[in-house]
């Protein structure tokens, strides 16, 4: 027998039938999503190039700059968004202020926060980045969207996912009906459904984070780290593989990347606090367009995402580009960390 090909197209239509009253609206936006991705994956793939062809960043041949890809992938998720009716406001980190939507354009009632290229420093060495998205509903009472409809908490969001830019293109993504993800076939130019309801280990073997921040953590940080790296001759055995620690060190400096790993493999990903810039009391990510739509993916597929002393997703924003110390991952891991943090700070 030959294996089913689910192209994203098929699977949100499939999907979409759950819900008999749908009109479609949320699957053309998560479909306007994919489509963007692939716009910018297709820059991504050229950006060793930029010298020679004046692709994103550089100089083009007329001698003139060519757009950052950060700037061509923010604009490109704009473009794809803005006039189809199904949103009502955007905001984005490339942006300081909301996007609204323009007056020409009709309102809808979605909400959609994204951050377009994530670990943009990374393109610069070929290595992988990504783009986030998290989508809610409209919330406020007036015709056009406001910063109240952005200003949710994470268990509200009705849809997030991130696409990463690595040796091949994913797209994964949950609306609360667990996790997929899609391998983009260049060929075809399609997301093909590579990964269906993926479930990320209750205890992983991987630690991610930036290690020369040690001395700027926090004690409870410190420790756990510490206990992380500590041989324990008991090793346990699950599922015929061997765990225990100490864990192994995986660190990218994308996101995305770090966690994509980590939701496969199983492991934690974190991002504390630290006391380097004081300008950042609350560590480096961003809790709507970062943390937020990771936790809900890592939540549906069984793991966990926390400050160190609070759900994620349960955490009230108070502004945009507001930031937030974040441990993700394997439900035992994070567990694990919120107890050093508890017990030493
Ligand atoms: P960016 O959105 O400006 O790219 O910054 C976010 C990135 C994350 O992808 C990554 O986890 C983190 O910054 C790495 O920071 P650091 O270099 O401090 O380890
Ligand atoms: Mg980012």
């Amino acid at each position: 027998m030959t294996a089913k090909i689910i192209t994203i197209e098929r699977h949100f239509l499939e999907q979409q039938r759950f819900f008999p009253q749908a009109s479609g609206e949320f699957t053309n936006l998560l479909y306007d999503i994919a489509l963007a991705a692939k716009i910018i994956s297709r820059e991504v793939n050229k950006a060793g190039l930029a010298g020679i062809l004046g692709l994103a960043g550089a100089e083009n041949i007329q001698g003139e700059q060519v757009m950052k890809l950060d700037v061509f992938a923010n604009e490109t998720i704009i473009r794809m968004n803005d006039h189809t009716g199904r949103l009502c406001i955007m905001a984005s980190e490339e942006i300081a202020d909301i996007i609204p939507i323009p007056e020409q354009y009709p309102c809808g009632k979605y909400v959609l926060v994204f951050d377009p290229l994530d670990g943009s420093s990374n393109i610069d060495v070929n290595a992988s980045v990504g783009t986030i998205f998290s989508i809610h509903r409209k919330v406020s009472d007036g015709p056009r969207g406001s910063l109240e409809d952005l200003l949710q908490p994470g268990y509200k969001q009705v849809a997030a996912g991130y696409i990463v830019y690595g040796s091949s293109t994913m797209m994964v993504y949950s609306s609360g009906q667990g996790v997929h993800g899609f391998t983009l076939d260049p060929t075809v130019g399609e997301f093909l459904l590579s990964h269906p309801d993926i479930q990320i280990p209750p205890r992983g073997k991987y630690y991610s984070v930036n290690e020369g921040n040690y001395h700027y953590w926090g004690e409870g940080v410190r420790r756990y780290v510490d206990y992380l790296k500590t041989p324990d001759p008991s090793i346990m055995l699950r599922a015929g593989e061997a765990i225990g620690r100490p864990y192994s060190s995986r660190y990218m400096g994308t996101l995305v990347a770090d966690f994509h790993r980590n939701l496969l493999a199983g492991g934690i990903f974190m991002y504390p606090a630290d006391s380097k810039d004081p300008r950042k009391p609350r560590g480096k990510l961003r809790l709507l367009y970062e943390a937020a739509p990771l936790a809900f993916i890592v939540e549906q597929a069984g793991g966990r995402a926390s400050d160190g002393t609070q759900d994620i997703m349960h955490i009230q924003p108070a502004s945009l580009h507001q930031r937030v110390p974040l441990f993700i991952g394997s439900r035992e891991d994070v567990g694990k960390a919120e107890e050093f943090i508890g017990e030493f700070g």
